[in-house]
């Protein structure tokens, strides 16, 4: 197949291509590769000058992979990628962004990703049975489909606090660092955030900083990071056996390349063999801590209360002074806000130089110029570190906000719920694919992996769709509404959506409260192999406008 006959530049601004891929991340590199191989012409844009997504973006200090360890966080469909060399089980941030590097090197993706280009509008033609985007450079392109590798979280969630615009010093969001050294020495730094991004950057600032002041409003469970060098043997063993490994994979409900274990109440065992389970994982570290937990530990309240037990012994006795150590304490079902894991991370407040205030008895009333002031007094500081997190899973698409068909905006169809199906799709916006969008297993699943999968199903569809001289394709809103009501039943089903978390969107203000996530884990790719038998669940308009002369 090639292009659809247009011209691919009409007056010098409007471009023409069958798919346009808007974001050049993990998925979006993934995209424009296999999508491209199929024949197809692909145009990605992406804001950031270079490759990478939230690789490019998160360059805070202590930024590494805290999901399934190297070498399983990278990309599957080429077995040459596994001779990457991996220095450490959980790779820094520059060591992803390395590897991304040279698998955009090997594929030359960038030869069709347009940089420092950010899509503005994202418009349905009905008529046309196409896509046109309006980009920040001046440039429109149109294509037969969408696919929007926006994701899951790259939109920065800026708190909205009184005098934050006064503050004179350097203030930077974790999920945009700077590309240039970001020195806290002799500086007096406040982080507010402790999720994820902070509790890695605040024992790493604390080492240079003169003094830092942690704003913490929720106290956060965090599980050691284990990080450890991979030994040359462990590679040669991923390099030799990676097909299998790649099918474990697909056979572990997240996505990693561990054998299924056998469910395991923690109420099956005694209070003594519980503690003694724990305490190995703890030692040992590493996300595999939650892969080998008990199996009702998200689900059961009397389960979930002996993990968090644990997690609060071991708060009490890593950090000296009480009055902290109580502050720290977590109250939420432990692992229903996302899993954390650290490299000394409640040791960094035995720290002369780390201070710990509790927003929800202290909260920030204001900032100066020089200080942030909380009700019971004032904190000087140079330099302010928002670990905020993000508009997560669905922010990125209500930011880019596509109008569908009578133009009806995404926000606008997004007030209630986040109606899709499948996790991919959208009745309305014909021809467009989320990628981690909501209602797919999304951050709960080995996202390289994730993508790569999401994708490959898309291609399937779109060279479906042009075999039988399909113009436009969207799910039907009947389906929508089952597989909404599939994802709320299974997530209803654990303590997940009980606690305010980015999982529920609950992290930014008006946004509906749903758990947009899939937790079904292997369901979901079940479930997308039976929707491909017959594609029923998508109602179909024939190609009135695609001239392809060489379309099927
Ligand atoms: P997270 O996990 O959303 O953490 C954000 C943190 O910032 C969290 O502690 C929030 O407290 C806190 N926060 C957000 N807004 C405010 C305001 N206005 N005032 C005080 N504190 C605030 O984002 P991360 O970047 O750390 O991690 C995101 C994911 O990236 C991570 O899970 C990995 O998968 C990679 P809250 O808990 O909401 O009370």
């Amino acid at each position: 197949m090639t292009s659809e006959g247009l011209p691919r530049r009409t007056g010098g601004s409007i471009e023409n291509y069958d798919v346009i891929v808007i974001g050049a991340g993990v998925s979006g590199m993934y995209a424009l590769h296999h999508l491209r191989e199929m024949g197809l012409s692909v145009r990605v844009y992406d804001g950031a000058s270079d490759i990478g997504g939230t690789w490019w973006y998160n360059r805070y200090p202590g930024a590494r992979v805290d999901g399934p360890g190297s070498p399983f966080y990278g990309y599957t469909f080429a077995n040459e990628l596994m001779d990457w060399d991996w220095a450490e089980t959980q790779s820094e941030q520059s060591a992803v962004l390395e590897y991304l590097e040279h698998v955009a090197d090997r594929f030359d993706l960038r030869r069709d990703i347009q940089f420092e280009t950010w899509v503005e509008d994202a418009r349905y033609d009905e008529a046309a049975q196409r896509w046109t985007v309006e980009t920040s450079t001046g440039v429109s392109a149109t294509a037969q489909f969408l696919l929007c590798a926006v994701g899951a979280l790259s939109t920065p969630n800026m708190p909205d606090i009184p005098g934050i615009n006064d503050f004179a010093g350097e203030v930077h969001h974790t999920g945009r660092w700077p590309h240039e050294p970001v020195s806290f020495r002799n500086k007096r730094v406040a982080v507010i955030g402790t999720g994820s991004s902070g509790i890695q950057s605040i024992p790493e600032i604390a080492r240079d900083a003169d003094h830092v002041t942690v704003l913490q409003r929720t106290a956060q469970y965090s599980f050691p990071a284990g990080n450890r060098p991979i030994t040359p043997e462990e590679m040669a063993d991923a390099r030799e056996n990676f097909d299998a490994l790649r099918e474990l994979m697909h056979e572990n409900g997240g996505g990693f390349p561990f054998e299924p274990r056998a469910p395991r109440s923690a109420l099956d065992d005694t209070p003594e063999q519980r503690r003694a389970h724990y305490e190995e994982l703890w030692q040992r570290g590493g996300f595999k801590f939650f892969l080998e937990l008990y199996s009702d530990i998200a689900v059961s309240e009397e389960a979930n209360a002996t993990l968090a037990d644990f997690v609060r012994d071991k708060i009490r006795e890593i950090v000296h002074d009480p009055a902290t150590a109580e502050k720290l304490l977590p109250e939420y079902y432990v692992m229903t806000k996302r899993p954390i894991l650290d490299d000394g991370y409640y040791e960094t407040f035995n720290r002369e130089n780390v201070t710990l205030v509790d927003l929800r008895e202290d909260p920030i009333e204001r900032f100066t110029a020089t200080s942030v002031v909380t009700r019971t007094g004032e904190h000087p500081i140079d330099l302010l570190v928002l670990a905020t997190g993000f508009d997560a899973i669905s922010g990125s698409m209500l930011r880019l906000n596509p109008k569908g068909r009578g133009g009806l905006s995404l926000k606008d169809r997004w007030t209630d719920r986040f109606h899709n199906y499948l996790g991919l799709s959208l009745a309305g916006f014909p021809n467009l694919f989320m990628i981690h969008g909501p209602g797919s297993p999304g951050v709960f699943y080995n996202m390289p992996l994730g993508a790569e999968r999401q994708i490959n199903w898309i291609a399937d569809f779109v060279q479906f769709m042009r075999e039988q001289r399909v113009g436009a394709a969207e799910p039907k809103p009947d389906c929508e509404a089952t597989w909404g009501a599939e994802v709320s039943a299974i997530a209803d089903a654990t303590l997940f959506p009980r606690t305010d978390s980015w999982w529920t969107g609950a992290n930014i203000p008006g946004k509906p409260r749903q758990f947009s996530a899939y937790l079904g884990g292997t369901l979901y790719y079940q479930r997308l192999a039976d929707a491909a038998k017959d594609y029923a669940g998508f109602t179909f308009e024939q190609a009135d406008r695609v001239e392809d002369a060489e379309a099927p």
